[in-house]
């Protein structure tokens, strides 16, 4: 069934036709939402007995056509068993879990957003996507683009991009150009171009696209039993995604599925924070970190779009948002691989680095239940993983030498 809706500013609520082109809003230039006529809307999913998947919710997802998919969501909610030994013998209630959104398609969490951003560029009559990334978006964009079998145009911060996300960009044939400047910069650039050739602009400044990333919050309450975690805790980076999963969690609850909100937790690279200062200093705006540097590249953005979103997700939710230091992030990533098997990138582990800060600070509650999402796969990034682990030992191809390599 297609659901009612319309685009309204977040800012004055002027309403707009969906089928506008339009990604701010025209009259105050604020940012853009999709809101449903919810009591109008039948919702079964959380009746169905289908596989969680993103299109399982589909009943409030804004696209009318067969979308273009490749099995995105469905993504595992694992249990932390050892990382967190210590501090679950203390509070034995306390449950911690991981949402591993690594384990979409293209390796993160982009792929929800894309399935339906591109599915409605498609239905919309766009004919060339676009949009610049600190590498995960760009990935996800080639991949999708190429599927539904369109161009796309992709702008990185030249050098600053995992390699591993540079390669799907270009196996999947986007036209990528490596931009000599930041992510902030080549965002800017991106909306002109968008402008300018009517290129359909993909970065989460696009309502349609955080549609698709707000059903991480419906997997995770579909998979705790319609219960909703005490907080999430993810990464922050344009603040899309903070700002998309808070939002899902809202209408779950004015549908009267689930009765309650989790504390929206955002967590920052010490050098690209603009988002924890303006939480920290009560600021009604971000005041944009002008040369964002941090080894989770993901989130290496001074200027995020969606700040005005991801304000209110905290504050109105009772959440909290920090920083932490690349070597916390580096500690959090190894320690997730090694004592519970999930691989992440940097940017990922800096919710879990995050989520230890927290606890040993003290600043969350001992028998709180927790999700934190872990956002990007670790093969991302592989040059920052051979980087911070130990290198293998060369050994002679002869069995004593073996036998002393291993043992010695
Ligand atoms: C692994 O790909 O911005 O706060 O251009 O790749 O919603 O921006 C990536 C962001 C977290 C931050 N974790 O999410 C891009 C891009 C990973 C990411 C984020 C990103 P938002």
């Amino acid at each position: 069934m297609t659901p009612a809706y319309q685009l309204q500013c977040i800012d004055c609520h002027a309403t707009y036709d969906p089928a506008e082109i339009i990604y701010t809003c025209p009259s105050c230039g604020g940012l853009l939402e999709v809101v449903y006529d919810l009591p109008s809307i039948e919702i079964d999913f959380h009746r169905s007995g289908e596989c969680r998947s993103v299109w399982k919710y589909r009943a409030l997802l804004p696209v009318d056509i067969e979308p273009v998919t490749i099995q995105e969501g469905g993504t595992p909610l694992y249990r932390l068993r050892r990382l967190f030994r210590e501090i679950d013998a203390n509070s034995r209630s306390r449950e911690i879990f991981v949402k591993h959104e690594g384990l979409n398609p293209t390796g993160s969490f982009k792929d929800r957003g894309m399935t339906v951003g591109v599915s409605k560029a498609i239905e919309l009559g766009m004919r060339t996507v676009a949009c610049a990334s600190t590498g995960n978006t760009s990935a996800s964009l080639a991949t999708y683009a190429a599927r539904a079998g369109i161009p796309a145009v992709v702008l990185l911060p030249g050098g600053k991009v995992a390699l591993g996300k540079v390669a799907q960009a270009l196996i999947h044939g986007a036209k990528v150009l490596n931009i000599r400047g930041n992510f902030d910069e080549a965002l800017k650039l991106v909306r002109q171009v968008c402008d300018e050739y009517g290129f359909y602009l993909l970065n989460s400044i696009n309502p349609f696209r955080l549609e698709g990333q707000k059903t991480i919050a419906f997997e995770i309450a579909d998979e705790l039993g319609w219960e909703v975690p005490d907080r999430v805790i993810l990464p922050v980076g344009n603040a899309g995604n903070i700002s998309a999963i808070y939002k899902g969690f809202k209408e779950l609850k004015s549908c009267g599925i689930t009765d309650s909100i989790p504390k929206m937790t955002g967590i920052q690279a010490e050098g690209a924070r603009p988002v924890v200062d303006a939480i920290d200093r009560g600021l009604e705006a971000i005041e944009p970190e002008r040369k964002p540097e941090t080894i989770a590249t993901a989130i290496r953005i001074g200027d995020p779009v969606n700040a005005a979103k991801a304000l209110r997700a905290i504050r109105e939710s009772g959440g909290l948002a920090i920083s932490v230091t690349d070597e916390e992030i580096i500690d959090a990533q190894r320690d997730l691989a090694s004592l519970e098997g999930i691989g992440v990138e940097p940017a990922s582990a800096a919710s879990v680095a995050g989520m230890r800060r927290l606890i040993a600070e003290g600043l969350i509650d001992a028998d709180e239940r927790i999700v934190c999402v872990t956002t990007g796969h670790i093969l991302k990034d592989p040059t920052e993983v051979v980087d911070v682990c130990a290198k293998p030992t060369w050994v002679d191809a002869d069995i004593e030498a073996v036998k002393k390599a291993v043992f010695g």
